[in-house]
């Protein structure tokens, strides 16, 4: 029997909402596999209408598919990934697509590909975001691997896609693990969002009073404008949710502890590696842990802040800087995960047109916004644009918003509210715009103590001063 033109192997909520769209799209016949049958069973008995065919061993599943196989993996990331890769390479032959949908890491999927490879057979690491209603209506997708395998893959994931103007939200990004570094890039810079929003939210409430309902309000209205985004319209909607229990803001009883599944981490440890500047991400991953460290704050509550209370003058006013400083900061957080993107490119070999990300990023994943246009434009004037920052559309962002900014980083130090996202944003904004750093007195520190030596403005080489004898300076370049 061989009827199914794509299989999902993984049946939880991701792949059960996967296989659902994927048979809602005509002419697919899926065919799916769970460890656990009974997951199998009910999910044909949900969902007649999909026309499942059920495979109960993977030999069933790849006998019950057209050749090339094509099967996507959507399983918990990690070993259970390569169980299942295991598994379906046992079964399928030269030519046929193994597809992993989960969260992998892409140095895991880097290998993964190697290794399967040697088989003949393709694999492909495909970042899918979106949740489960994403994976059910439409995610964003970021395939790897090949071009060939892509050409059989392309077809099926845009028929699946989210679709934003009219063009589904997929592209091939790059080989091997392009596809989940991309996907966990946009992880890093959802976590930049989030932690931005939060800030501004905090700012707002404790600088103007104001309810979580009035607040909900204030973002009901930025959405309007070009800040207009998934996660700007969820956070209306989160702040207006009162408690059933108590009658209080739903957001006054969660508890203030923000958890993570680890891909923001993975895309600061992976900056690190590359040496990019990440701080907007990073602070987000930082702001977490801090949030978590319960006894620690408990400990530390007593610890002394400003001495006056502190209340802003003009709300309206003050409320305005803090959609400006956000603005500002978030083009800061896309403007890394752009380097890393790039910076990862070129260690890698990947060919990624960022504009294509940019785009692919419109709708479907929870990232989506209305400022993704703008940089798929500022790459197509401009595809080699040393930082995203840098386009003029952007440039004009932060001639606009920066001295809002600036008010805004200097009020929530004055008040002693914690702004790491706003504040670490606007040092990298500085920081980048400098004329000169003081990195050159960090190279005096370095070569004093270790010889490392530093370069000069003035001529080529590299020198070393005798700090503990004449203090005379040398050509260094042939003594190390
Ligand atoms: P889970 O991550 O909870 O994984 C559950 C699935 O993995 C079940 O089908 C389970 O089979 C299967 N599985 C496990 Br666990 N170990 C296995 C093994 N050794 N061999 C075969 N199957 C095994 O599912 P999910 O939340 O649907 O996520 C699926 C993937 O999608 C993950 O990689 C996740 O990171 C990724 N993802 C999730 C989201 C999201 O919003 N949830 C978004 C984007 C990507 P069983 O039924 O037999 O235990």
């Amino acid at each position: 029997m061989t009827n199914a033109n794509i299989a999902v192997v993984g049946l939880a909520v991701m792949g059960s909402n996967l296989a659902r769209n994927l048979a809602s799209r005509e002419g697919n016949t899926v065919a799916v596999y769970n460890r656990t049958t009974a997951k199998t069973d009910d999910l044909l008995a949900a969902h007649p209408e999909a026309g499942f065919v059920k495979a109960a061993t993977m030999q069933e599943l790849a006998d019950s598919l057209q050749t090339p196989r094509t099967a996507i993996i959507m399983v918990k990331a990690g070993k259970a990934t390569d169980a299942v890769i295991d598994e379906l390479v046992s079964v399928f032959e030269p030519g046929d697509i193994i597809v992993d949908g989960g969260n992998a890491l892409f140095t895991d999927t880097i290998r993964r590909e190697a290794a399967v490879r040697e088989t003949g057979i393709h694999f492909v690491g495909c970042g899918i975001s979106g949740g489960e209603e994403g994976a059910l209506n439409g995610p964003s997708l970021m395939p790897g691997g090949t071009a060939e395998s892509y050409a059989t893959l392309g077809p099926i994931l845009r028929s699946i896609a989210a679709v934003a103007e009219g063009e589904p939200c997929v592209t091939h990004i790059g080989t091997d693990g392009a596809g989940h570094f991309v996907k966990m890039v946009h992880n890093g810079i959802e976590y930049a969002d989030m932690q931005l929003i939060a800030e501004a939210y905090d700012l707002i409430r404790r600088g103007t009073g104001k309810s979580p309902a009035e607040i909900a309000d204030v973002f009901d209205e930025w959405n309007q404008g070009e800040l207009e985004s998934y996660l700007i319209e969820i956070t209306a909607e989160v702040l207006r949710q009162v408690d059933a229990d108590t009658g209080k803001p739903l957001v006054d009883v969660i508890l203030d502890a923000a958890g993570a599944k680890g891909t923001g981490a993975w895309t600061v440890q992976t900056a690190l590696d590359l040496g990019v500047p990440v701080s907007g991400i990073a602070e987000a991953v930082f702001a977490r842990s801090l949030s978590s460290k319960l006894a620690q704050r408990e400990a530390a509550s007593d610890l002394p802040g400003p001495a006056e209370a502190w209340k802003v003058d003009d709300a309206d006013a003050f409320i305005e800087d803090v959609r400006q400083a956000l603005f500002a900061s978030k083009v800061v957080a896309y403007s890394q995960g752009f380097d890393e993107i790039v910076a990862a490119a070129e260690e890698h070999g990947w060919q990624i047109e960022k504009g294509e990300v940019a785009r692919i990023w419109r709708a479907g994943c929870i990232i989506r916004a209305r400022f993704l246009n703008d940089i798929t434009e500022a790459y197509a004037t401009t595809p080699e644009l040393p930082a995203l920052i840098l386009a003029p559309y952007f440039r004009d962002i932060m001639a606009a918003t920066q001295q809002a900014w600036r008010r805004v980083v200097v009020a929530a130090a004055q008040a002693g509210i914690p702004a790491p996202a706003f504040s670490s944003s606007l040092s990298y904004y500085d920081g980048l715009r400098a004329d000169r750093l003081p990195a050159a007195l960090v190279q005096g520190q370095r070569d004093f103590f270790g010889a490392h030596t530093y370069r000069r403005i003035d001529r080529e080489g590299t020198f070393h001063t005798q700090w503990s004898g004449d203090r005379t300076e040398i050509e260094a370049t042939d003594t190390h």
